[in-house]
């Protein structure tokens, strides 16, 4: 079992597509382990793009990710990291398949509604930035239905 950090991007949150985006990845079988929604400080956005502080986006990414209100997730599942990613797509929404999340809804590189961690020292450094509180450990019945073993 891993843990994923998910994340609706302001761009999601103003096209109301959150209801959309976590419905995806509630019935493909992955379990709900944190949920919550706020508007990212300068502090905590930085962090959490950390890795892309040099690249000419930079400025242009924390202006966006900290305009509004984005939805931070944790969601848990055999190999969910790369579950996750698949039923995310590619970052540029015109070379993301349909049936992805961003090939379903995008048409940008940037504004492409949802990040998801791309490794397990990732997932657990995100996770750690955005949930400091912890997750949550509950009895997901429906499990036994989602996996045969
Ligand atoms: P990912 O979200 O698919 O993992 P990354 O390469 O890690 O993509 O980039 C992080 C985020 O930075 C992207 O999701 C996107 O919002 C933004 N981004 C990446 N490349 C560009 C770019 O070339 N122009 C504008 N924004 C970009
Ligand atoms: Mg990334």
């Amino acid at each position: 079992m891993e843990t994923t950090y998910i994340m609706i991007k302001p761009d999601g949150v103003q096209r109301g597509l959150v209801g959309e985006i976590i419905g995806r990845f509630e019935q493909k079988g992955l379990k709900l382990v944190g949920l919550k929604s706020m508007v990212p400080s300068e502090e905590i956005a930085a962090k959490h793009y950390e890795v892309h502080k040099e690249r000419p986006f930079f400025p242009g990414l924390m202006k966006f990710i900290t305009s509004g209100p984005v939805v931070c997730m944790a969601w848990s599942g055999v190999e969910a990291i790369k579950v996750a990613r698949t039923l995310i797509g590619p970052t540029n929404g015109r070379d993301a398949a349909p049936g992805t999340i961003r090939g379903d809804f995008g048409m940008d590189i940037g504004y492409n509604m949802i990040h998801g961690s791309d490794a397990a020292e990732t997932a657990e450094f995100e996770l750690g930035l955005w949930f400091p509180e912890g997750t949550m450990n509950w009895n997901y019945e429906t499990q036994n239905w989602v996996y045969e073993g």
